[in-house]
């Protein structure tokens, strides 16, 4: 090819793809450009699978495919991320100290984590941490916000000692009302006198057995990313509840006002709301239990089958209940079948569902997965009600499947 020829070839081709191409000289003869093109933000999340969706990179937040959710204690490489702020720069364990305070605690007490370990009877228990806007991109008219679609769930198995042993130990007054934590993240503004969260959950959620301060998940020490060397793990509750990098708590004597505890965050209005309504501050209620929910996460979706029959399987939860029934449907919700439904390994673990569906004629399905409670709340079957930030989005998961015979 001649320069002028090569130049317009550049050209048109730049054209084309939308953006210059870097080296556009060096184009050997002949070549054929691949010119392939997703929509995937290209990332290197050390210790992450390479299949986890970033939705944003600062704050990191990233989520995890459904058909990479199968395990029932999800490895760290699998678990989403959610990152209001910047986690702390090689935080260690040998100097970190935990204080527990707040008006409601008779003597104000500090551990290292050495002191924790030592002090306090170990417990491990797999817990599911749901993000409270997972699902969020369902919601129409779209709610601001990362938009979360299926992936920010997963249970693993953590390790640590009961928040309630080291409560009790630094001695809890009559008048506790709530719970708070402090993390050792910054605020994306670089001011470091600017808290990035602070949540919190009533007393009695604090004191449940399965409410933990944990250092280890899956047995080995939690990754930054999760919060190293200490985070709190609150099964079934809106996942921002589970403070990571946890430097303090306070028991005090209020419903806490830390950041992000009030306004629209994690709120939802107290009472339902049309889609679109502006709902006063006053008007709106934290999240507490999470809704009722399940994931397919086999088959991946999209996937062609030659065989008739295929096995899918998944997860299902419930916030602090148990899940009582899952159902499938392959023909848009008109029939259900009934699916196989384990126990949960422990309270608030997810459950696994599995179920053999059989396709009557060669074609195009959606495979439709609905989960019940044990207080018979089931998902809605494509949307919740509508709330300003977008929560608890519990419809039902949806796939698809081509019988190709
Ligand atoms: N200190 C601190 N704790 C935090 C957060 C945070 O930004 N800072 N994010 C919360 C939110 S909104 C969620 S959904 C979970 C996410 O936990 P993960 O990143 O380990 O999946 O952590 C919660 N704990
Ligand atoms: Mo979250």
């Amino acid at each position: 090819m001649n320069n002028y020829n090569r130049r317009t070839f550049i050209n048109q081709l730049t054209q084309l793809i939308g953006v210059p191409i870097a080296f556009g000289a060096c184009i050997p003869d002949g070549l054929s450009l691949l010119i392939e093109e997703n929509d995937s933000l290209m990332h290197n999340i050390i210790g992450k699978h390479p299949e986890l969706v970033v939705l944003n990179d600062r704050p990191l937040n990233a989520e995890t495919p459904a058909h990479l959710l199968g395990d029932v204690s999800t490895p760290a490489d699998k678990m989403f991320v959610r990152n209001n702020g910047l986690p702390p720069v090689n935080p260690s364990d040998k100097n970190w100290t935990l204080t527990i305070g707040g008006n409601s605690i008779n003597k104000e007490l500090a551990f290292t984590i050495d002191e924790l370990k030592s002090s306090f009877e170990h417990h491990t228990y797999q817990l599911t941490l749901e993000c409270g806007g997972n699902g969020r991109s369902e919601f129409d008219p779209p709610a601001k916000g990362n938009q979360w679609t299926t992936g920010a769930v997963a249970c693993p198995t953590w390790t640590g000692v009961r928040l309630k042993d080291v409560l009790q130990t630094a001695g809890v007054k009559s008048n506790a009302v709530y719970l708070g934590y402090y993390g050792a993240d910054t605020h994306l503004s670089g001011d470091e006198n600017k808290v990035v969260i602070s949540r919190g959950v009533p007393l009695k959620k604090a004191m449940e057995n399965e409410s933990l301060i944990a250092w280890n998940m899956n047995g080995q020490p939690l990754p930054v990313l999760h919060g190293y060397p200490l985070r709190l793990v609150f099964g079934g509750w809106p996942a921002s509840c589970s403070g990571k990098w946890l430097q303090k708590l306070i028991v005090i004597d209020k419903v806490h006002d830390g950041p992000k505890m009030g306004g629209q965050s994690y709120r939802v209005p107290c009472n339902p709301v049309a889609p679109g309504a502006k709902v006063d501050d006053e008007d709106m209620c934290i999240i507490e239990s999470m809704p009722v929910k399940s994931i397919i996460t086999s088959p991946k979706t999209g996937a062609l089958t030659s065989k008739s029959s295929v096995t899918i399987a998944g997860h299902a939860w419930a916030g602090d209940l148990a899940v009582a029934k899952i159902e499938s449907s392959i023909d848009f919700g008109q029939t259900w079948q009934q699916c196989q439904l384990e126990k949960p390994i422990n309270r608030l673990a997810w459950q696994q569902w599995s179920s053999k569906v059989t396709f009557p004629e060669k074609g195009y399905y959606e495979i439709w997965v609905k989960a019940t409670d044990e207080k018979g709340r089931a998902q809605p079957m494509l949307l919740p009600g509508w709330n300003p930030k977008g929560y608890l989005s519990n419809a039902c998961h949806r796939i698809a499947i081509k019988y190709t015979g």
